[in-house]
């Protein structure tokens, strides 16, 4: 009993590190499969496709302000906790946050600069069972 618990927590633990390790460093993750590019601006995240992301993967958002204020980029789960974001992104400028979706359902990503929310910039997508 005991050998297979250590080796979970071993597997939820080393999860975590690589997830809380790239935080705002913008230096690209060897884990992520693969890159989704969101553009923020004033006051909306815009992305060129839906990203279609299924369960297990794990993504690198690299998001590009190309507005005329800061923004940044947070990402939450279905109950609004947050999984991680970017730092605060200066207009011109990019960062990245890299998530690994282990659960099926709805998640967000929004802007918590200033007013931004309430102004509406926020979007919705789904993670998909494999
Ligand atoms: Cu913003």
């Amino acid at each position: 009993m005991l050998r297979p618990l250590t080796s979970a927590l071993l597997l939820a633990t080393l999860a975590l590190a690589a997830c809380g390790g790239d935080d705002g460093a913008g230096d690209g993750s060897t884990l992520a499969s693969r890159t989704v590019r969101i553009d923020a601006t004033e006051y909306r995240f815009d992305t060129a496709a839906p990203p279609a992301i299924v369960v297990g993967e794990t993504i690198e958002f690299d998001v590009r302000n190309v507005g005329r204020l800061v923004h940044e980029m947070q990402v939450l789960d279905e109950v609004g906790r947050l999984l991680d974001r970017t730092g605060r992104i200066m207009p011109g400028s990019a960062d990245t946050v890299t998530v690994t979706f282990d659960e099926a359902g709805s998640y967000q990503i929004i802007c918590d600069v200033d007013d931004h929310l309430s102004r509406g910039q926020r979007a919705v997508f789904e993670v998909t069972p494999g």
